[in-house]
């Protein structure tokens, strides 16, 4: 329909990612008229723009696709435990193809602004190009970590080299041969890149700020009779992930670190170390993620490991953390990444003792040094879960723009929703369980449930549903109840909010649920069930 000369949709969805595909199937099942937009050309969001060399699951592959559609489960065959982005996105197309969901979505079409009018009841949303189009409901599904940032650091776009934010990598071929090459960050994502182009260039140098405790992926192709063995297995594995923390196959060992043997906790250290996957972090003594001393001892072995992996005792020392305990940041998934520092042509840099002063025209200048590049690749990361909101401007009703509304830290009911802000749905918000989980089945659950909102408004004829203010206040103070007694909320991450490269992102935030994805689906299940208690449905 249309209103005027704007075009007019049940539902707008910002975001063709693994979530935005979800939610666009599951809303033309209700029967509804929706409109998806896309800034990238192609679906897949973190798998459309994480293209740079390494870059791959750490979840086992068959506990991330979707899950459905039986017959997409049956008829798609991964080929690595942990396999690589080319794999992933070759798979979200296959989905978009599969599903024909391509009709319903605009690419190259970045959403600039999206307003509520009260008096219709709907959003009226604003691409960049200026064109406008509305809808009765709009769903966010624009990630987590989706708005990049490069480092704050004088001089760097003076850079006359290649240079790639690892997120807005090239679809071309890169070639390293015989380069010069810099990377700036050792997250998740800087690990992924140091392991893989390592081998390839003339020279690497690694500008390291805070060394990260990596743990071995792991990771192998999946064999005929396992692929065999995944396929039937698929109903008990999915039972299962309902049952842990974060929707992984790797559940807490109930024991602590302290109420076994000194013998039996090294041989179990041992084994977790030698396991593929998240189960070293996820699958650890019960405590080691919250008391201090549980976490320094496992912090201790993990450390001793990396002084066995790297020769140069000066470099382990280095890439040893010293400032936060194991598990208190993402873990980084490695293979060889320690013995990376071992090659000739392979050197660390530590930004902290040698801080790094410019990004000149030729390469980088620290207190000590000037260094000449062919290319400068930063894995500098994100302005993560509530930087993709600020990059938009939402208004809602008297004009209040979300930015203001979460000035002091997001507030959310659910993290799906925000006071003020009627028939909004935030696909993986802040202060809901998605980001520290398995993500695409914490995307089900947000999308299933958003689905049954929307069911239950349009049979109803419900035109206006919102948070109440008090039902978000007593979420937010769930929260912060939640998050108490947790390590890592001492820490500085994108976890905890800090990323010292945007504006007044220095204070730590809690940004997400922490009290497992079953306790979450069990609050949203019941919140359903009374008939959207804490929500005003007119
Ligand atoms: P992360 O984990 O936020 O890592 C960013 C890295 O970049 C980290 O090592 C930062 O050091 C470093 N960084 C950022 N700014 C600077 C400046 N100005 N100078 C030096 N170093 C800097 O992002 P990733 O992309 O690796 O991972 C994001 C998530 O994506 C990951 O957890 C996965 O879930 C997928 P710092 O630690 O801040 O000292």
């Amino acid at each position: 329909t249309r209103t005027g000369s704007v075009p007019t949709h049940d539902a707008i969805i910002i975001g063709a990612g693994i979530a935005g595909m979800y939610q666009l199937y599951r809303l033309r099942e209700l029967g509804l008229s929706v409109q998806v937009f896309e800034t990238g050309s192609g679906v897949g969001g973190t798998w459309y723009w994480n293209r740079y060399p390494g870059a791959r699951f750490d979840s086992e592959s068959y506990t991330y696709g979707y899950a459905f559609d039986e017959q997409l489960l049956q008829e798609w065959n991964w080929s690595e435990h942990f396999s690589a982005q080319p794999e992933t996105l070759r798979y979200l197309n296959h989905v978009a193809d599969r599903f024909d969901l391509r009709r319903h979505i605009r690419f190259n079409s970045r959403v600039a602004e999206a307003s509520f009018d009260e008096a219709k009841r709907e959003w009226e949303v604003a691409l960049e190009s200026g064109e406008r189009q509305r809808s009765r409901f709009l769903i966010t599904c624009i990630g987590p970590l989706s708005a990049d940032t490069l480092p704050r650091i004088p001089g760097v776009h003076d850079f006359e080299g290649q240079s790639f934010h690892t997120y807005r990598w090239p679809h071309e071929p890169v070639d390293f041969a015989g380069k010069r090459v810099a990377v700036i960050g050792t997250g998740a994502t800087g690990v992924q890149v140091i392991q893989t182009i390592a081998p390839l260039v003339g020279q690497l140098t690694v500008f390291q700020r805070t060394p990260n405790w990596c743990t071995p992926l792991h990771n192998r192709p999946i064999t005929e009779e396992e692929q065999a063995r995944i396929k039937a297995n698929y109903p008990a594995m999915f039972e299962l992930l309902r049952t842990t923390p974060g929707c992984y196959i790797h559940n807490t060992d109930p024991r602590g670190t302290f109420e076994v043997t000194e013998e039996e906790r090294e041989a179990f250290w041992e084994k977790l170390y030698g396991e593929p996957g998240f189960g070293i972090w996820m699958a650890n003594f019960r405590d080691v993620l919250t008391d201090p001393r549980a976490n320094a001892l496992f912090s201790d072995f993990v450390a001793r490991k990396i002084r066995q992996r790297v020769k140069d005792p000066a470099t382990a020392e280095k890439l040893i953390p010293r400032c936060h305990g194991f598990g208190t940041r993402r873990v980084p998934q490695e293979t060889r990444y320690y013995e990376a520092f071992n090659l000739p042509h392979v050197r660390l840099v530590d930004t902290r003792e040698t801080p790094i002063e410019r990004i000149t025209g030729t390469g980088i200048r620290t207190s000590d040094a000037e260094y000449d590049f062919d290319m400068i690749i930063y894995a500098t990361g994100f302005d993560a879960i509530t930087g993709a909101f600020d990059r938009i401007e939402f208004r809602g009703t008297g004009g209040e723009r979300l930015k203001d509304h979460w000035k002091d830290g997001p507030k959310t009911y659910l993290g799906l929703m925000s006071a003020g802000f009627p028939n909004m749905l935030t696909i993986v918000g802040p202060h809901n369980a998605s980001t520290r989980c398995n993500i695409p089945r914490c995307i089900e659950q947000n999308v299933d449930w958003a689905t049954d909102l929307l069911r239950h408004a349009t049979e109803r004829g419900i035109t206006r549903v919102e948070a109440t203010p008090e039902a978000e206040a007593e979420w937010s103070r769930h929260i912060e109840e939640l998050a108490a007694g947790m390590l890592y909320t001492q820490i500085d991450s994108w976890a905890t909010g800090i990323n010292r490269n945007v504006e007044g992102k220095d204070v730590r935030r809690i940004l997400q649920y922490q009290g497992g994805a079953p306790q979450y689906r069990a609050r949203c299940e019941a919140v359903a069930a009374q008939g959207y208690a804490g929500m005003t449905l007119s």
